[in-house]
């Protein structure tokens, strides 16, 4: 009986090293990760505000969708980093005053410029939330029905509306955004603001409600264009959502 179980054990054992020498010869082919992917921290569902009156946007595609226009690593860092500190700034400076129970739309229309916290974190997550939504993977080329229609009307053509945006957005010096904005009327403008002021700030130039954002930080494309801010505004027009640019525009034609 005892010398069975020697000779069981042994067959065990002799199968266990068999196996084990069998893996330490085996090549297994698994790619390894580039730069990009050993730097990436996570996934956007990951990204985590505490507790506020604001929450922050659920980035509507992963970190990796608009590239090669915008690449993974700054999606993930202006969402993870700058937009969560935008988010967790506004909502500890509006704590306890009297704009905490606003919409943030209302919030910028009144806060007070000279109050310079309120004012770059409130215009930082409002911005930002914007701008995600403004971007998809593979949307259509060109804006369609009343937006389209809206954009000859206002610009002429297309092209002419782009030219213009684009010149807007390479001419606004350090810092800032570039807007496509809707008066009451319906009537279309473009604008830009310094830092992260919007046209819905009593101190606007040009006043509107915003319907296309564009961030034109460093922080926004120097990873992969470096000084070259007029490539980045060319990429973003890959990955501008025209269908919920549009939706937007109708939005703001109805109120
Ligand atoms: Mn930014």
């Amino acid at each position: 009986m005892k010398q069975k179980h020697f000779i069981f054990i042994s067959v065990i054992c002799l199968v266990l090293v068999s196996c084990n020498n069998k893996k330490l010869t085996e090549v297994v082919e698994v790619p390894l990760p580039s730069k990009e992917e050993k730097m990436l921290i996570g996934s956007p569902e990951d990204v985590k505000a505490d507790d506020g009156t604001f929450k922050m946007v659920a980035l509507p595609y992963s970190y990796e969708a608009l590239a090669p226009n915008i690449d993974a690593l700054t999606m993930e860092l202006h969402y993870s980093k700058h937009y969560l500190t935008y988010t967790n700034n506004l909502n500890k400076a509006i704590a306890g005053t009297e704009l905490d129970q606003l919409s943030i739309e209302e919030v910028l229309k009144k806060l007070d410029v000279s109050n310079a916290d309120l004012r770059n974190n409130a215009g930082g997550y409002y911005n930002h939330s914007l701008f995600w939504e403004n971007m998809a993977s593979k949307p259509a080329a060109k804006p369609k029905d009343s937006l389209a229609v809206a954009i000859n009307r206002d610009f002429g053509s297309f092209e002419g509306f782009r030219t213009q945006f684009e010149d807007a957005a390479s001419k606004q010096f350090g810092s800032g955004w570039a807007w496509l904005v809707t008066d009451k009327a319906g009537k279309l403008q473009i604008t830009s603001t310094a830092n992260q002021d919007n046209p819905l700030m009593s101190n606007a130039v040009i006043k509107g409600t915003p319907i296309l954002a564009l961030d034109v930080w460093e922080h926004a494309y120097y990873l992969n264009y470096q000084y070259k801010r007029k490539k980045y505004i060319d990429a973003f027009f890959n990955v501008i959502n025209w269908k919920k640019v549009g939706e937007r525009y109708d939005e703001a034609i109805k109120n």
